[in-house]
């Protein structure tokens, strides 16, 4: 392909809309708290989407199944401040921020999705009361500042949350404060399920409740995927690379179980955090391996029926 562009699993893309469904992506670096190489993240993702396989067996045909895709070019700013530099984010996803096409944004660091949510209140879902958020990470990202930061990783999900969310769900935590454990136990519209409860040896761990509640959901979803949410050992490299996490297989089972059903609208998605290393490593491939998980739902899910209202 010499100079030309990579796009998501090579596939060849049309030139011309309209398109179904979006590859963004966002190298936003800013508050990382270590571990910095989240502005390499997309691309590395999109690299080693190269090795995915296009053949999923739910599927009747090889990815793309159907859908027309587009790999958008990246995010790039210059802005001074972290605010100016959320607004271009902003800019960025606005003409994507739409119901006929399906959203799958790769970052950079997790303080990428307010502006993205924000922007969903604006012009898709007027009151982000109908709107559930569906995050699966190791931390539960509910802080009121970080460092002196108000909008940082380590806030995003209460930023979003003041923004009037209907629902919070949460899944995989296991790195939390004393106050974020406190914010969660008195707001009832914030569900967490601690990794240590999902994923214990003993029988009676709360994997399948887990699993059968978010079959229960309805209306609109967005889902969120920390990368640092999987287990450390399948995301060496990530910004905050955390072990007694999800195993690959949970998390395919977490996304096919969401879009399982039409009972839920699933307008989106963001993978965040991804942090390659230089020699290649296993997390762009995990990132590269949930996206395409979303990806060949999404076909599966538009192919089956009607396209979503
Ligand atoms: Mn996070």
């Amino acid at each position: 392909m010499g100079g030309m562009k990579k796009t998501f699993l090579g596939l060849d893309e049309s030139k011309f809309g309209p398109w179904d469904f979006v590859i963004l992506s966002i190298p936003l670096e800013m508050t990382t708290s270590y571990g910095e190489g989240t502005k390499m993240g997309p691309k590395a993702c999109i690299d080693a989407s190269y090795q995915v396989e296009l053949f999923d067996p739910i599927l009747p045909a090889d990815l793309p199944n159907g859908v027309k895709i587009h790999t958008a070019e990246p995010w790039n700013s210059e802005a001074p401040t972290l605010r100016s530099q959320l607004d271009s984010i902003t800019d960025y996803v606005s003409p994507w921020i739409d119901k006929s096409i399906f959203p799958l944004i790769l970052g950079g660091e997790h303080g990428i999705l307010l502006p993205i949510i924000e922007l969903i209140g604006e012009s898709m879902i007027r009151d982000l009361s109908k709107l559930t958020i569906v995050q699966i990470d190791a931390h539960a990202d509910l802080r009121n500042t970080l460092n002196g930061e108000k909008f940082s990783h380590g806030t995003v999900i209460r930023r979003i949350y003041e923004l009037g969310i209907g629902k919070v769900i949460q899944i995989g935590v296991r790195g939390i404060s004393r106050e974020e454990n406190e914010f969660i136990k008195s707001h009832d519209n914030i569900e967490t399920w601690f990794a240590r409860d999902l994923l214990s040896l003993s029988e009676d761990n709360k994997w399948k409740d887990m699993i059968e509640n978010i079959g229960r959901l309805e209306g609109n979803i967005w889902l969120t995927f920390d990368c640092d949410g999987l287990d450390g050992k399948i995301v060496p490299t990530t910004g905050t690379s955390f072990p007694g996490g999800i195993s690959y297989w949970g998390a395919v089972e977490i996304i096919e179980k969401l879009f399982e059903s039409k009972k839920r609208n699933i307008i989106g998605a963001d993978i965040n955090e991804i942090v390659p290393s230089e020699e290649g490593t296993l997390t762009e491939f995990s990132a590269a391996l949930i996206a395409t998980k979303i990806l060949s739902c999404y076909t599966n899910y538009t192919n089956e029926n009607t396209k979503y209202t």
